[in-house]
Formats: structure tokens, C-alpha cells, sequence
């Protein structure tokens, strides 16, 4: 069997600070590797789920010059959970500004799930910026795919979590589950907003890897919940502020001259590998890679196993 790679030894930041947005926002950056390196960015997932230091792991440390950062309200940036002045729009001004900030022309963008709709969302937006793009566990944020993963879909795969999520709701709110929640996770009482927080981002943590994983526990904490479940339902509900149900694929030709590496788990349960299929069928020029015997996770062996050849490949290695 092929020997798997996998994430590069632990690195410290080299360099890190806030960046005050102007409209009420302080955003968390860190840089890591080789500060001569090749520029490149990480977007993480949820929206609302924050970096990890593992994310600076999945770049060569001598080739790569890297960015990540807490998007809008979680992670280290401030205000913690807030929804004002948060939308995908304000996310790509956020990552011009940085990519400013740090002086460069172009970046290799990288990112998962939601970090794969906003690298795509920025890439569309801002072409001429991005050198190259690695996206893993492909979601274009299109109705059905949030019909999948919280209304009905998932929910036959995993019947006994999902009853978690509609144990607190009536037989009424259980007809749409994202607006129920909504109520709750923007109520002024605290512990409703916990109380919602953590079934749903426990529904998250118990079904983004193929097999149970002890990492699930930690979707449950306070602090990451509530970030974690408000942005995202604030975010679902406005559709990912995209102006059409389609726009993260119709805008594909925009991007098409960017080299491309799409990498999507077989069985991805929270977004399906029809994502990645039809994002590779409107970019015939991006190499699709389907893992097999995977979930959703960065963290699966073979997900990690294929980033980190794409990051190498495109450092030229
Ligand atoms: N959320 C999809 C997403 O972006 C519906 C996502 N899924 N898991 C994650 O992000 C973490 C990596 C933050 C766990």
C-alpha cells in the first residue's frame, strides 16, 4: 500500500496581531513557515469554526509563507459571535485587506467546506489574486445543499443524532429546522443560545468523520458552540448572502485559468461528493481527486494524505 503522507511537523507563528476591520471587527492573523516563501492562505470551515495550529501543518515549512486567520466573530477575533457587519462580502474584503497587509501579489488559496465556498467566493471576486487553489470537501452553499445537512438527508444516514438536534423543537419548528434554531441562537437568553448551540454543532462533530471520533466532545465546549452554530445559522439563513441559488458555479469561468486541485471524501455526509462533481464538471481544468474511505474531516488520513501532495505539487516539489 502507498505510504500516506502526512501533516508536517508542529510549527510556532513567526508573526501574528489583530487587524481592526473599521466596522466593529478585530480579526485574528497569524503567519507561519519560511517568511521568503511562497504566499499562501488557509480558509477554514464552518463559517464561524476558526484555525487551528494543525492548519499550519498541512504547508512545507521552507517553502511556504502562510497566512490563517479567524474569520468574522470566532476563533480569537473580536467580537466573539457576533452576526453584525458578518456576510461572505465582508469575509473577501477581509482577506484583500490581509493579503495587503502582507504585501503580496498572488496566494495559493486553500480551503474546506466553508472555507472552499469562501476561497471560491474571493477567487471569483478578486481573479488576479490567486496563483493556485486547493478546495476539500467541496460546498457551493446551494439550497439543496443545506437541505441535505439540515432538514432531510443526513438525517437517514444518522437518525440517532439527528433526533438530538429535533428533541428541543415542536412538531411545527421541526418543518424547518434552520429557522428554529435561528429563534434560539438569537434569543436574549443565554443559556437558550447555549442549549441550541451545542446540539447543533454536536450534530457537526458527530458526523464530519467517516468513523466516531473523540474530537466530536470539543463541538460541545461553550466558547466554540456558540460562535460556531450562531455564524453558521446566520449564514444559512441568508444563503450565504449569494445573490443566486447557483452564483459559486455559474461564476466559474472567472476562475478557470487558476490551476486547481478539488479534494472530496466518498462518504462525505455533510457535503456530498456531488458538490465536487459538479464543480469539476463546470472546471474541466481542475483535477478532482475522490478519496475513498472518507468523510468530510481534513483530519481523515486520506483527505490530509492528498492536500498536502496538491500543497507540495504546487511549491513545486
Ligand atoms: N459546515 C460545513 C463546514 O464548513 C456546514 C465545516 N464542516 N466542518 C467544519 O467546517 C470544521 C472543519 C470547522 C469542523
Amino acid at each position: 500500500m502507498e505510504q500516506l503522507r502526512g501533516l508536517y511537523p508542529p510549527l510556532a507563528a513567526y508573526d501574528s496581531g489583530w487587524l481592526d476591520t473599521g466596522d466593529g471587527h478585530r480579526i485574528y492573523w497569524e503567519l507561519s513557515g519560511n517568511p521568503q516563501g511562497k504566499p499562501a492562505l488557509f480558509l477554514h470551515g464552518g463559517p464561524g469554526g476558526g484555525i487551528s495550529p494543525s492548519h499550519r501543518q498541512l504547508f512545507d515549512p521552507q517553502r511556504y509563507n502562510v497566512l490563517l486567520f479567524d474569520q468574522r466573530g470566532c476563533g480569537r477575533s473580536k467580537p466573539h459571535a457576533s452576526l453584525e457587519n458578518n456576510t461572505t462580502w465582508h469575509l473577501v474584503d477581509d482577506i484583500e485587506r490581509l493579503r495587503q497587509m502582507v504585501g503580496i501579489d498572488q496566494w495559493l488559496v486553500l480551503g474546506g467546506s466553508w472555507g472552499a465556498t469562501l476561497a471560491l467566493a474571493y477567487a471569483q471576486t478578486y481573479p488576479q489574486q490567486v496563483s493556485e487553489m486547493v478546495l476539500r470537501g467541496v460546498f457551493t452553499l446551494r439550497q439543496q445543499e443545506l437541505n441535505w445537512y439540515y432538514q432531510d438527508g443526513a438525517s437517514h444516514i444518522f437518525p440517532d443524532k439527528w433526533a438530538q438536534v429535533l428533541s428541543i423543537l415542536s412538531a411545527e419548528e421541526r418543518k424547518d429546522v434552520i429557522a428554529a434554531y435561528r429563534q434560539r441562537l438569537t434569543s436574549s437568553d443565554r443559556q437558550i443560545q447555549l442549549e441550541a448551540a451545542k446540539l447543533w454543532s454536536l450534530w457537526e462533530g458527530e458526523t464530519v468523520t467517516l468513523l466516531p471520533s473523540s474530537t466530536a466532545a470539543t463541538f460541545g465546549e461553550d466558547e466554540f458552540a456558540l460562535a460556531f452554530a450562531r455564524i453558521e445559522n446566520h449564514y444559512f439563513t441568508h444563503q450565504g448572502f449569494l445573490t443566486s441559488d447557483d452564483q459559486l458555479l455559474k461564476n466559474v469561468p472567472l476562475i478557470r485559468h487558476i490551476p486547481a486541485v478539488i479534494i472530496h471524501g466518498r462518504y462525505d455526509m455533510v457535503c456530498r461528493l456531488q458538490n465536487a462533481w459538479d464543480l469539476a464538471q463546470a472546471w474541466p481544468e481542475a483535477q478532482l481527486q475522490i478519496v475513498e474511505g472518507a468523510g468530510h474531516s481534513t483530519n481523515e488520513p486520506g483527505i490530509q494524505h492528498h492536500v498536502i501532495l496538491a500543497t507540495d505539487h504546487f511549491a513545486g516539489k
